[in-house]
């Protein structure tokens, strides 16, 4: 798929009924294709009335054909752009008849984020944007859309970039030095290559707090409610959904499965998923439910720990207690566990827990339940829409957080009794190598493939 460089045809509008359904076609020459399809040269972007016909002179659809001669196009190739009427049977009769009378030049369905790979490398789009186009079909809330269109607009990348020459404006400082060893320490003075080194770690440290905030909003937040049986699970799911998802009744062991929902939060996505109450059990369905509780405590950004103020016995207690230990030995490094009590209407004003203790609720009634969703963002490290937040991914943030570290190393290697500019230099040179691979400037050969094998068809 990297190399090759056959037109490729593809439906770039969604499956289904619609008014309009738009087959786009790329190729470094669709001269041929173009003439064969209707007869007679396109006039480049203009946009034309045209009937296609099959083999024997039969009208398939009348359609608005636009040709786009490259570079001046979105993958930097010519493109052929057909705007069809939008039926799924009509559309596949379209591609079957291009396919047909393409053959002679090659014509291949194309691959999954194609069009966007040929865009990258045409250089028509960085890496970052062309993920922040995946990004933008895929974006869940509105603030989502905003944070991908600033990315594909270019704002992220030119962040990265003005952190790259400032790196590379430190490096070629040092590098001019590195024959003198002897004025190593003068060097640093003069060039101020601490105080810039600091400045740019600070720049870097900016990034990399908006960056986060972009994960969120793109991905969203795990949320796993998690607890005894009967102390509220269900009904917690189903007060912060707004709707009846999940089955509550008063018998133990009423949820057998995970049960999911996603509900936005300030525009933040938050997956929620409800588990089987956890407990030791014979019921082999529950048992499976059980197991299944755990793996999702495995995946989640945060628990909720919900807890029924109702326990008596001291057993109940110990059990609750043990099951405490066992779900912070279970959660990921970056996870958290949140304690709820629940049931709150039912709890007499002397047995409240004071301010500062556990957040009390009531999925019954809905008390606390604003409070909690506020907490829930809090604790995900959500601070609120901000102006300038880009989407970002993972891939992203372990690029800035590696970034980051060898920056820090580099400024070890200019403090006093351990200067050393090889190594300072080195230090620069990883970072700017991971700043790079965001942008796809420098990118391991296997990462290509995969980033792109992720988009959908006809992107
Ligand atoms: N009074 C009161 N009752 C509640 C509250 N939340 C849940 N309940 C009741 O507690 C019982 C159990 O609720 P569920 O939501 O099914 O509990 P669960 O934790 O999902 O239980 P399992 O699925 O069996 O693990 C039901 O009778 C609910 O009506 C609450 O805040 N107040
Ligand atoms: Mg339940």
């Amino acid at each position: 798929m990297m190399t090759r460089k056959v037109p490729i045809i593809a439906v770039a509008t969604a499956p289904g009924r619609a008014g309009v359904g738009v087959i786009r076609i790329s190729g470094p020459d669709l001269s041929l294709i173009s003439k064969a399809l209707f007869q007679k040269t396109l006039k480049p972007r203009e946009a034309h009335l045209l009937t296609l016909r099959d083999a024997v002179g039969a009208p398939i659809d009348q359609l608005i054909a636009i040709h786009f001669i490259g570079p001046a196009s979105f993958t930097g190739e010519d493109v052929l752009e057909l705007q069809c009427h939008g039926g799924p049977q009509l559309l596949e009769l379209v591609m079957k008849r291009c396919l047909e009378l393409g053959r002679d030049v090659g014509l291949v369905i194309a691959e999954p984020g194609e069009f966007t790979l040929r865009a990258y490398l045409n250089n028509k789009i960085d890496l970052a944007q062309a993920e922040a186009i995946a990004d933008l079909i895929d974006a869940q809330s509105e603030a989502a859309v905003r944070g991908a269109a600033r990315s594909l607009q270019g704002a992220f990348s030119q962040n990265i970039n003005e952190l790259i020459e400032e790196i590379t404006q430190l490096r070629i400082l040092v590098e001019s030095t590195l024959d003198f060893p002897e004025e190593e320490i003068e060097f640093l003075e003069n060039a101020q290559a601490r105080d810039r080194l600091k400045r740019t770690r600070d720049q870097l440290q900016a990034l990399r707090d908006g960056a986060k905030q972009g994960k969120i909003l793109r991905d969203g937040i795990v949320l796993v409610l998690v607890g005894a049986p009967n102390v509220g699970k269900s009904s917690l799911l189903n007060q912060l959904a707004g709707e009846d998802v999940a089955i509550v009744t008063a018998i133990a062991g009423t949820t057998r499965d995970r049960v999911k929902e996603s509900i936005s939060l300030d525009g933040v996505p938050v997956h929620i998923i409800d588990t089987a109450g956890l407990r030791d059990t014979d019921d082999l369905v529950e048992l499976k439910g059980i197991e299944r509780s755990w793996d999702a405590v495995r995946m989640a950004d945060l628990v909720i720990f919900l807890r029924d103020p109702f326990l008596v016995s001291l057993a109940d207690i110990a059990a609750e207690q043990v099951l405490k230990g066992d779900i912070l030995e279970a959660i990921p490094s970056k996870c958290q566990v949140f304690e709820v009590i629940n049931k709150s209407d039912l709890l007499l004003e002397k047995d409240r827990p004071k301010d500062g203790q556990a957040m009390t609720i009531s999925a019954k009634t809905g008390e606390g339940i604003d409070g909690l969703k506020r907490k829930i963002l809090e604790i995900s490290g959500w601070g609120g829409t901000q102006e300038g937040t880009i989407l970002a991914r993972r891939r992203h943030l372990d690029c800035l957080d590696r970034a980051a570290k060898h920056l820090e190393k580099a400024q070890e290697f200019a403090e006093n009794g351990n200067i050393s500019l090889d190594l300072f230099a080195e230090e620069l040179r990883l970072a700017q190598d991971q700043l790079g691979q965001i942008t796809g400037k420098l990118l391991p050969d296997d990462l290509l493939g995969k980033i792109f094998s992720q988009f959908c068809i006809g992107k």
